[in-house]
């Protein structure tokens, strides 16, 4: 047994990180927007204005996602391209884009996936506070239902958000990420509770305005931990380790999965933030918990657990000299089996792995080509985690790699690649790496050579 037939094989991106045209066509600033205004923000003070360029180049990614043989795209919308202000009057030009890259994707054979939010927030909203200000579930619900009466009759995917722990702790604690402030922990959580309040109204009112049944789905990225053996005390070990929070963070899926699956949050977060808990009004674990399709989520590096004498998670030290990607990630595959297996165990919703991949030194050599035999490395090892899941009888949908193009890394601006397509930012040449036409062939046999 391997993938399932209608396994989702596909590629993901995000519109800060791709689309440049940062102030065409009525487009709003967004929060990165500014902060790559910011000086010593971004390295070697890049930013987005042009990125990929994909605003104008949508036509040529989608022919080469076609190419490669895609069955899905997951695609982030610009919030402040759509409105401007982030509520009040539609910019019916950017909303137009969107529009037209949802056709161009569908007679390509492509199923799109949307993501609502993948961090550029509406610099008017910040203004207004921003995840702080208690509007501003009603403010995400607004801009949803907007997207939603105009792309529902043609998209049936949904994510809501990506990454909460990521634009929270590096945008609001780290100060790194836009909007690149440090807030106290009591205003964390604050935020936390907000955005778990977006995505329950934004589930609500897809379910009730789209033109067709949709698939909904919420992607974190926290920690994920693989056993350090198969004793059962480790693998205790390793779930204390996902799942309880003992320390001032809200980094843990528990954190965020818990309020939307179990329609709590967990206690021993409640017990460790103590005076710093969210305020909770009556009804708002009725609004977080609607029910879901998919538990998204993103996979790139975990550490290796196991049990002390007392049973509790320690993290085994990684040895000398294990491998890590440009970004020094460590490269821990065995993540995609216990990340899927444990999650599933506990919130027993379909998988959903809305993003994996690597950065990687990339270059286009002297025959014209980008040989990366890493990224196929890396690929084909934490797919064939992928497959030892789904034949542990894990319901894994599909898996998307992050990404499609190399982009704008945020902070680290265009010093990371992590595309399947190599992109020369000064030509906005295009060139398919080798590991694009390595996954065209994984796609083709639905993953039989994994
Ligand atoms: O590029 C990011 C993406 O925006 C969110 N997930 C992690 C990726 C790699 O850092």
């Amino acid at each position: 047994m391997g993938f399932p037939e209608d396994f989702i094989w596909g590629v993901a991106s995000s519109s800060y990180q791709i689309e440049g045209a940062w102030n065409s066509d009525g487009k709003g600033l967004s929060v990165w927007d500014m902060m790559c205004r910011k000086q010593g923000a971004v390295w070697n003070g890049h930013t987005g204005n042009i990125a990929c360029d994909h605003y104008h180049k949508y036509k040529e990614d989608i022919a080469l996602m076609k190419k490669i043989g895609v069955k899905a795209y997951r695609l982030s919308l610009s919030w402040p391209r759509i409105i401007p202000d982030g509520i009040g009057t539609v910019n019916d030009k950017g909303l137009d884009f969107y529009n037209k890259l949802i056709d161009e994707l569908l007679n390509a054979g492509i199923e799109p996936f949307i993501t609502l939010f993948h961090w550029d927030y509406p610099f008017e909203l910040y203004c207004l506070g921003g995840w702080l200000n208690n509007d501003s579930p009603d403010w995400f619900a607004e801009y949803t239902k907007v997207v939603v009466d105009k792309l529902s009759d043609r998209v049936k995917n949904w994510i809501t958000i990506n990454e909460p722990q990521s634009f929270i702790i590096e945008g609001h604690i780290n100060g790194t990420h836009a909007p690149g402030v440090k807030l106290p922990f009591n205003q964390i959580t604050h935020i936390s509770h907000n955005v778990l309040l977006s995505h329950g109204k934004a589930v609500k009112i897809i379910r009730e305005n789209s033109k067709q049944k949709a698939k909904i789905g919420f992607a974190p990225t926290g920690e994920v931990a693989i056993p350090a053996t198969n004793k059962k005390s480790d693998i205790d070990a390793c779930k204390k380790f996902m799942f309880e929070i003992n320390d001032k963070s809200i980094k843990q899926n528990s954190w965020w999965l818990d309020p939307i699956y179990l329609g709590k949050y967990p206690e021993s977060g409640l017990k460790t933030f103590e005076y710093e808990k969210p305020r909770i009004k009556d009804g708002d674990f009725d609004i977080i918990s609607q029910p879901i399709d998919y538990c998204a989520i993103n996979y790139y590096f975990a550490p290796v657990i196991k049990a002390d004498n007392n049973g509790e998670p320690v993290i085994v030290p990684f040895e000398i000299g294990h491998t890590k990607t440009t970004f020094g990630w460590y490269i821990t595959p065995e993540m995609a089996y216990w990340g899927s297996k444990l999650l599933y165990e506990r919130y027993k919703s379909p998988i959903l792995i809305t993003e994996n991949g690597m950065a990687n030194i990339d270059m286009i050599s002297l025959d014209g080509k980008v040989h990366d035999p890493q990224r196929i490395d890396f690929t084909h090892r934490y797919l064939k985690e992928v497959k030892k899941a789904i034949e542990d009888k894990i319901k894994i949908a599909g898996y998307f790699h992050w990404s499609i193009m190399d982009n704008f890394e945020w902070a680290q601006g265009f010093k990371q690649r992590f595309g399947l397509i190599y992109v020369d930012f000064n030509t906005q040449q295009r060139t398919l790496k080798d590991s694009a036409y390595w996954y065209k062939k994984v796609i083709e046999k639905n993953g039989e050579n994994i």
